[in-house]
């Protein structure tokens, strides 16, 4: 038996391959010049902003994650988090290790805070998803995987870790019944406005990338 004790990582999840995450990025990128460039959504955001301002939301999103993108499935903070030794020891986490898997996107989304693509996750999938992730304070429990997502930018001083929290916020509002205003089609897909400053893309086409599930040391 070793003597050492495992080192867990910052955090787990699926890596996305330089190709996929280049991609990824481009279409996000697309999706916010053209937002930029829609008269209700213009409207919307010269009421919460500057009424002068020019809207350049990529400009906006200014924290970018570095390298490839990622969709997180536990952070595990170096075990310091809680449940992390538990998830860390699962068979599905263990054997899923280093193993390559095809994520489903069905929607891009932006509020105040981030923007970001929404996850959905197959059953075999399911299983590398921690069971106390999906919770939006204060005691909101949301259907499992319910958080997945990949974090494509956050604005000036908010922290990435949000952009899960947002994604939760709308899928209470859907749970509520809200179904969003359905603003029309635009490139790819329906948008849908939330209100207050919650935007989502629901792609026509859903978007496969390729990932390996892995961890991150940092
Ligand atoms: O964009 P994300 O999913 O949000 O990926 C990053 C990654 O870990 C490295 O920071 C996510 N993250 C940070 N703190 C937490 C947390 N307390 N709970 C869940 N995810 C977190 C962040």
């Amino acid at each position: 038996p070793s003597l050492e004790k495992d080192f867990l990582p910052l955090y787990y999840g699926w890596f996305l391959s330089k190709r996929s995450s280049e991609n990824l990025r481009k279409t996000g990128q697309a999706f916010l010049d053209e937002l930029a460039s829609i008269k209700v959504f213009r409207k919307e955001a010269k009421a919460l902003e500057d009424p002068k301002a020019k809207i350049d939301l990529t400009g906006y999103f200014v924290k970018r994650p570095p390298g490839v993108l990622h969709c997180t499935t536990k952070f595990t903070d170096y075990g310091k988090a809680p449940g992390s030794d538990d998830y860390a020891q699962q068979e599905a986490v263990k054997s899923s290790y280093g193993k390559a898997f095809f994520l489903t996107i069905s929607a891009l989304f932006i509020t105040p805070r981030t923007a970001g693509a929404r996850v959905e996750l197959s059953d075999q999938q399911m299983l590398l998803w921690p069971g106390d992730v999906d919770v939006l304070q204060p005691a909101a429990s949301l259907p499992k995987g319910s958080r997945a997502h990949i974090t494509l930018g956050c604005a000036s001083g908010v922290e990435a870790v949000q952009t899960g929290i947002d994604l939760l916020e709308f899928v209470k509002l859907e749970k509520a019944g809200n179904k969003g205003e359905e603003i029309g089609e635009i490139g790819g897909g329906r948008l849908l406005s939330y209100g207050n400053g919650l935007w989502m893309l629901q792609l026509s086409k859903k978007i496969e990338v390729r990932c390996v599930f892995s961890g991150y040391y940092g």
